[in-house]
């Protein structure tokens, strides 16, 4: 029996994955902990795919909904959309087999802001929470829980669920007690308070979960490794984009709109993402600051060379080499790492009070600056807004990254209209593709539509989006945002009838 279970009335609740399993049933709703790779269960939702698949199998109904913090790994999300297992899923994700289950129109997706989900369940917006199964690195004696390498929407699974299972793993290092700030102030309007944060660093919590032992009905052990993402090499696309961006930070600081060591940096999920956080490393910057959602190889780098002097996330994002490095060295990172909720990671009034820079990645933006973060060819989900529009509506710099065309330069992701708008113009500051960035800060519309089509378009497609606009300037119906509507949508669809979008 682990070490890692002290009190002694849990210890009694220990049992196979399958008997935990079997405390779920048919219709539940079921909170899973879990953000990116990072700390989800790893044995109870494999044992539950089992058991679905069998009750299939026998002909009986038998779907869940599944609530997460964010994307999972396969042994979670991957498990159950392989079996049909569930009904519905919120909020974001990111495996294959989930994605196919959500555009075959198979599975109910709802694509929630990162912050909004633990409020919402708060608020009954989502009904009961049935089942929690949360994975942790230990209970204490007392029964509190040391979490594990993510918090995601822990604390608010472990408050509202019936009933918790608890999925101990013992692969998660011990040195992980003390990296975790969970915050208990959050109240329901109108009782709410001001959040005590005012640096990304400080600690306004606890660093363990807590629950009502009378609702925890099992605990299983587990030795499981979390399965994270390995990252590609930054390739030229990423390395100009990063490059622009770069330049551009610099000459925030020149101009005085920008302190010296900037101000706190959320950065994006993907490649891109952390070709940037590499270009920052290489920059001249020193000592910055992080408060984001995912810490990844890019932002490891950063505080290994001091070009981040501590960084604030819901979860680590490493990949295996990345974070094996990242667990031999805890003492260390515990002084500069810390793990929150996302309802505080994601908080708009810290990221309004901390002057957040967020850099996110998107799949297409059009002529006037709204953003599609989540669908392709306005139909089918990607992986989901993710923490994207928590950033981008409450930051002090909006910007958003992407290669300029995709499928091997079948698509532009600079379009005349977006097919569909996850950030609209209102909260979009900044675009960068590798051909370069648009600051559209103080620009009207017919101006930003200018200067995306110079400094973002690739040049294969920059002839044709010059054309359009020039077209509509000449014969929309208004010329605040010129629009040919026949002909906005039309390079989609041309895309969707012969594989290109010329
Ligand atoms: O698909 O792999 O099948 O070729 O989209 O594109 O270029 O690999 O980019 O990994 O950085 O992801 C927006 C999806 C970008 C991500 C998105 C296709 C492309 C490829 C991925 P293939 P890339 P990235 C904090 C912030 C929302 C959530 C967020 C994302 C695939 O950044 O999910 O920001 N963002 N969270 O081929 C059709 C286009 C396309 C396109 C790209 N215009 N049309 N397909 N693709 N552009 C983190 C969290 O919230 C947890």
């Amino acid at each position: 029996m682990s070490s890692r279970i002290l009190h002694p009335g849990l210890r009694g609740r220990l049992m196979s994955a399958d008997l935990a399993a079997a405390l779920i049933h048919d219709g539940d709703n079921v909170g899973m902990s879990g953000f990116t790779g990072s700390g989800s269960p790893k044995v109870v939702p494999q044992a539950l795919a089992r058991r679905i698949d069998d009750a299939h199998h026998r002909g009986e109904h038998f779907r869940i909904g599944v609530w997460t913090g964010a994307s999972t790994s396969a042994e979670l999300d991957g498990a159950l959309a392989k079996v049909n297992a569930m009904d519905l899923r919120l909020p974001y994700q990111s495996d294959p087999q989930c994605r196919a289950r959500i555009n075959a129109g198979q599975m109910d997706y709802i694509d929630v802001h990162l912050s909004h989900v633990a409020q919402y369940v708060w608020f009954g917006f989502f009904g009961p929470l049935d089942v929690a199964v949360v994975e942790v690195a230990g209970i204490l004696e007392d029964g509190r829980l040391i979490p594990s390498t993510s918090i995601g929407n822990n604390k608010t699974w472990l408050e509202q669920a019936g009933k918790v299972i608890l999925e101990v793993n013992s692969w998660q290092p011990a040195g992980l007690e003390g990296m975790h700030d969970v915050y208990y102030g959050t109240e329901r309007p109108p009782h709410r308070k001001p959040i005590p944060l005012v640096h990304p660093n400080d600690r306004i919590g606890e660093p363990y979960l807590k629950v009502d032992l009378d609702k925890v009905v099992a605990v299983v052990e587990t030795h499981h490794a979390d399965k994270s993402a390995e990252f590609s090499p930054p390739d030229a696309t990423s390395r100009a984009i990063a490059g622009h961006i770069l330049d551009f930070l610099q000459h925030e600081v020149k101009h005085g709109r920008l302190p010296a060591e900037l101000l706190p940096l959320q950065s994006g999920v993907g490649n891109i993402a952390n070709a940037v956080l590499e270009g920052l490393n290489n920059g001249p910057f020193k000592g910055l600051t992080a408060y984001t959602e995912v810490l990844q190889d890019g932002m490891l780098e950063m505080l290994k060379s001091g070009t981040l002097a501590s960084a604030s996330s819901a979860a680590l994002a490493l990949s295996p080499a990345a974070l094996a490095e990242f667990n031999a060295d805890l003492d260390h990172w515990r002084r500069r790492v810390v793990l929150r909720p996302q309802e505080i990671s994601n908080h708009p009034e810290l990221i309004r009070r901390l002057g957040i820079i967020a850099m996110n990645g998107m799949i297409e933006a059009d002529i006037y600056g709204n953003v599609n973060s989540t669908h392709v060819m306005g139909s089918s989900i990607m992986n989901g807004i993710g923490g994207s529009g928590d950033f981008a509506r409450n930051a002090y710099l909006s910007i958003f990254m992407a290669p300029s065309t995709a499928k091997g330069g079948a698509i532009s992701t600079l379009v005349p209209m977006v097919s569909h708008v996850d950030h609209t113009e209102h909260d979009v500051q900044v675009l960068v593709t590798e051909n370069g960035l648009a600051d559209l800060r103080g620009k009207s519309p017919r101006k930003r539509a200018e200067l995306i089509i110079q400094h973002c378009a690739h040049p294969s497609f920059r002839p044709e989006l010059q054309d359009y606009l020039e077209r509509a300037r000449a014969g929309a119906s208004g010329q605040h945002t010129p629009h040919l509507l026949d002909e906005a949508l039309s390079w989609h669809g041309r895309y969707l009838k012969t594989g290109h979008m010329r």
